[in-house]
């Protein structure tokens, strides 16, 4: 069979399976502070693979999705190809990142006002959608809601919308219970061969998504990384100016962000990863 090469993502690949078909497949790349370091994570694009997949199953009711199947290697996802709507559905729970510098700079977050004298982190009153496009170079940039409106239409923004939140409050009402925060989330659409709304890509990872351990939240002050904080830590000791390349991790490091990955996989989904590794499929039951 044979896969024709489409494109590749910092972390991830993607290829043609045939003409309805794509697969998606993770690799153990990791970014920090936007840079793919030189060290992979043993494991970890199959952890994001299972969780993603794990949400997909789980989220059916509040809208369809683009998974087929996962292979035996646990790391490859089958997809239906959608047309992908060229928008990014952020959700935002807690004021951080981009988010908290609009904050401080004018009170608002992507046109919605917010209350006086937030903290750094805070839970929001309610998740905000707050989409943004796909830069071409650089970083994603956010965008009101009159020109998503323009990119989409009335019908299919108010939809994403709708969806977006409903999926986020879902997926962050589970992993709280589960220590973990959802602090943000990017939802990426397309529409399938029938014209009907598709979740796409991957959903609810510690790549698409902020995760935040939840024994550790104090807002007024910014939050560590639940996944990537060991690597984090390590660029910041070794002085690396966060251009390209980045610093090799060592092996402890290595360890201790890859135990952090399975420890979310764990939580979030009851199941222990070394069965996901036995049967990929038995996270879709
Ligand atoms: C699609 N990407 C982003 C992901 C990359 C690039 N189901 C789909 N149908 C059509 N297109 C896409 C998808 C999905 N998912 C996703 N680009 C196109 C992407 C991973 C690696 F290089």
């Amino acid at each position: 069979m044979p896969e024709t090469h489409l494109a590749s993502g910092k972390v991830r690949e993607l290829y043609a399976l045939d003409d309805e078909r794509l697969l998606l497949v993770a690799s153990d790349r990791i970014s920090t502070f936007d840079v793919v370091l030189p060290t992979e994570i043993p494991d970890k694009g199959r952890v994001l693979t299972g969780l993603s997949a794990f949400w997909f199953a789980r989220t059916r009711e509040i809208v369809d999705n683009h998974m087929l199947a996962i292979r035996a290697d646990g790391r490859s996802t089958e997809c239906r190809r959608l047309e992908m709507l060229p928008l990014e559905c952020v959700v935002r729970g807690y004021l951080t990142g981009s988010g908290w510098k609009d904050y401080l700079a004018s009170g608002e977050v992507c046109g919605h006002e917010l209350p006086a004298g937030l903290q750094e982190s805070a839970r929001l009153p309610e998740p905000l959608f707050t989409p943004s496009t796909k830069a071409q170079t650089g970083h994603d940039e956010n965008i009101t809601r009159a020109r998503a409106v323009g990119l989409v239409g009335e019908e299919l923004a108010s939809r994403v919308e709708q969806v977006s939140i409903a999926l986020y409050r879902f997926a962050a009402e589970w992993a709280a219970a589960r220590g973990i925060l959802i602090a943000d989330t990017k939802f990426e659409f397309g529409l399938d061969a029938d014209g009907k709304l598709c979740l796409g890509d991957e959903a609810l990872t510690p790549d698409s998504s902020r995760f935040w351990p939840a024994d550790e939240y104090e807002p007024g002050r910014g939050q560590p990384s639940y996944d990537k904080q060991f690597a984090r830590d390590y660029c910041e000791t070794v002085g690396w100016d966060k251009t390209e390349p980045g610093p090799e991790l060592p092996a402890d490091v290595v360890d201790g962000t890859r135990a952090r990955y399975i420890e979310a996989f764990d939580r979030l989904t009851e199941l222990p990863f070394d069965r996901y590794l036995d049967d990929p499929e038995g996270v879709l039951r």
